[in-house]
């Protein structure tokens, strides 16, 4: 001891190997069934988006098939899939959604 503290301890040696998160996109499919309004609707309640943002990505998906609605942190990802495929379960349509990582 050369008067210091004994009770010290040094927390700030070596790196801080803190790492971000995995994420996962989430993706629309296209159908031929679900109205185009109804997944506009979609991407502005469950992924915020505004009335041009969400059309602009529920044509994208309808002409290509597929489209990315957002990036999330697992947990987030699979929450915002499940309350997709229940709110078009409860409309009756049959519009798919799917989580991939990224
Ligand atoms: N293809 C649908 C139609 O013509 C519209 C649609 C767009 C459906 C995107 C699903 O993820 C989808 N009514």
């Amino acid at each position: 001891m050369t008067g210091e503290n004994p009770d010290t301890v040094i927390l700030t040696q070596g790196k801080n190997k803190l790492k971000s998160p995995p994420m996962y996109k989430i993706l629309l499919l296209n159908d031929d069934f679900t109205p185009m309004e109804f997944v506009v609707d979609v991407l502005k309640i469950f992924f915020s988006m505004s009335q041009e943002q969400a059309t602009r990505v529920m044509i994208k998906v309808h002409t290509e098939g597929v489209g990315v609605c957002g990036v999330y942190p697992c947990d987030i990802a699979s929450t915002k899939v499940g309350q997709v495929i229940e709110f078009a379960r409860k409309n009756q349509h049959p519009l798919r959604c799917v989580m991939e990582e990224n």
